[in-house]
Parts: structure tokens; C-alpha cells; sequence
């Protein structure tokens, strides 16, 4: 894979969309965006539905990968999520074969695994190969996503890494997203290695730092080539202070998921 390439970026107008909007052309990316939104200060992004299969289409032309962020990104109806995740992952695939296009990074999530119990204690961290337990219709498509990954390598030879991301955001505001917190810089590295690394078929690989207090196993996302170089630790003493140790007999903090497990935050649109 050349370490150059023009990359297009769906959910652009997102949170973790505007991170990498700022940092994925330091690592040599050109982008393309697209957004159901507008993207704010760039007005060439594309603004168009995943489930517009021609505006998909025109999107895909000439790009060499796809960095697939957009969607319902918290818990909502079946309905909306089969729409716009399931069926609107469905769409970008077809627009990538259709086209040539080689490689996909897909945004999975720890909410595919979310019902898998946190390691406590002495426990070993948790293996990319642990079952699905989605702990939401959320997490179902992803699910659904790292499957159609799997099928369209198997069958159409379409490369994807599906990144299970942890908690992506500038600094982690729980004691949980100590363990599963990704740090903006950490994330483009990771998506930057995802993107480029050789012969990936479909791979799965956890996203987050290398956080003192991780809960799960970095190896297959480290054998891409991915360094990460951010500890959540110095954030522990404050969150640990605010808002106390995380208690093993509350559902809430029992699970990988954590609050989706038992009151999920809910899309709001
Ligand atoms: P976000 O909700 O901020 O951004 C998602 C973007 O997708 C929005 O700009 C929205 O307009 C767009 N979108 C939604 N439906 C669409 C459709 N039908 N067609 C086109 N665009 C559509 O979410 P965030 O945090 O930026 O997450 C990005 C991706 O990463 C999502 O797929 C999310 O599930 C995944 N993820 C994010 C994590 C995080 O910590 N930020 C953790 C795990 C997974
Ligand atoms: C996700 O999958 C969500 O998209 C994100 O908003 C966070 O809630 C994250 O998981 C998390 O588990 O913290």
C-alpha cells in the first residue's frame, strides 16, 4: 500500500471526524468528505445520505480507501439504525466495489462486545477474537458491519480493518475511558497504519491507547504497524476523586459497554 493516498472520509462533520479532518493529512492523507451535514469551513465536502447510492457513487470515483465514521453513532430504534448502519454500510460497500476501490477502514465499536464482562483484577485482557455481545441495536450493526467486511473480502476482495474503538475523544471524562480511552493522536496513528498496512484481508483490531489500565489486547492492531504513544493515566486521579472506583457489582460498570449495557445514551436526531 503506497503511504500517500486519497482517502475518502464519511462522517466528516462528526466528532471524531473533525479530529481527524485536522490530523490525518500529517500523516500524508488527502482527504474527500462527506457528511449527511454540512462540514463546517469546507464547502467542497459532499453533503449526501449513505443511502443515496449515486451520490455514493460519484463519492468513491477515483479514491484509493475509505475511512467509514458515518452513522448512528448512540443507541436509537432498530429502524434508524438499519437505515443509516446497516443498509447505509451496505450502500458504501457496493459504491466501493462497483468502483475498484481496495480498502476500508470501518469505525466498529467495544459496543459489539459490549455485554463481554471487564477484566478485573488479574484477569487476562480480552482477545479480538471474543464473541459478539452487542449491548445494543448500536452495537448490532456493528456486528453487521465487521460481517459485511468479512464477505466482501472473502468474496470480492475488498481489504478492511474493523477498528472496535474504544472512547475517541480529546481527553476521557470517566473512570471507565480510562481503560478504553483512544487519544486523537493515538486514533490517526492507528487509522493511519489501518489504511496502509499490507495484506490485511479483514482484520479486527481494538482501538484505543496503550492506557495503564486497559482492559483489552492491542496485538492485531500493534502488528499493522501501529505505535500508540498515549497513557490515560495522568487523567486517573481527578476522574478517580470526582467520581469514585468502579464497583464490580453494578451493572453499569460490570461490562466492557459500561452505561450502554444498562442505560445507553440515545441519538438524538
Ligand atoms: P458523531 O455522531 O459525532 O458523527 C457521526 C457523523 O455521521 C455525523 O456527522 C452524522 O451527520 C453522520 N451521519 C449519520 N448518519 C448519516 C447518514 N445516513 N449518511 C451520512 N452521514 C451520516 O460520531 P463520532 O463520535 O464522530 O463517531 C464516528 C464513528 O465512529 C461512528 O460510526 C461511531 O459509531 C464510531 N465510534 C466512535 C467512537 C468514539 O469514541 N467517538 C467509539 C466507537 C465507535
Ligand atoms: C461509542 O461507540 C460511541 O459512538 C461513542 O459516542 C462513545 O459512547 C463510545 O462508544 C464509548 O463507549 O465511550
Amino acid at each position: 500500500m503506497p503511504a500517500s493516498r486519497t482517502v475518502l472520509l464519511t462522517g466528516a462533520a462528526g466528532g471524531l471526524g473533525t479530529l481527524m479532518r485536522d490530523l490525518l493529512p500529517a500523516h500524508g492523507h488527502e482527504l474527500r468528505l462527506l457528511d449527511l451535514r454540512p462540514v463546517e469551513g469546507e464547502p467542497d465536502a459532499i453533503v449526501a445520505d449513505l443511502a443515496d447510492r449515486d451520490a455514493l457513487r460519484e463519492a468513491v470515483r477515483g479514491i484509493d480507501a475509505i475511512l467509514h465514521l458515518a452513522g448512528i453513532s448512540l443507541e436509537a430504534p432498530f429502524e434508524k439504525i438499519l437505515k443509516a448502519n446497516i443498509e447505509g454500510t451496505y450502500n458504501l460497500y457496493e459504491a466501493a466495489r462497483e468502483a475498484g476501490v481496495r480498502r476500508v477502514v470501518f469505525a466498529s465499536s467495544n459496543h459489539a462486545v459490549g455485554y463481554t464482562p471487564r477484566p478485573v483484577g488479574d484477569d487476562p485482557l480480552i482477545p479480538v477474537e471474543t464473541p459478539r455481545r452487542p449491548d445494543t441495536f448500536y452495537g448490532l450493526s456493528k456486528c453487521f458491519g465487521e460481517d459485511l467486511a468479512q464477505l466482501y473480502w472473502d468474496k470480492h476482495g475488498i481489504e478492511t480493518v474493523s477498528v472496535r474503538i474504544g472512547s475517541c475523544f480529546p481527553a476521557p471524562t470517566s473512570v471507565r475511558m480510562l481503560s478504553v480511552w483512544m487519544s486523537p493522536a493515538d486514533g490517526a496513528r492507528l487509522f493511519h497504519a489501518a489504511l496502509t498496512a499490507e495484506d490485511v484481508g479483514h482484520t479486527v483490531v481494538h482501538g484505543s491507547s496503550s492506557n495503564t489500565r486497559l482492559w483489552w489486547d492491542l496485538g492485531s492492531a500493534r502488528a499493522l504497524g501501529y505505535e500508540p504513544r498515549d497513557d490515560s493515566e495522568p487523567y486517573a486521579g481527578k476522574l478517580l476523586a470526582e467520581q469514585g472506583p468502579l464497583e464490580p457489582g453494578n451493572p453499569a460498570h460490570a461490562y466492557l459497554g459500561g452505561p450502554f449495557v444498562t442505560d445507553p445514551p440515545i441519538w438524538p436526531y
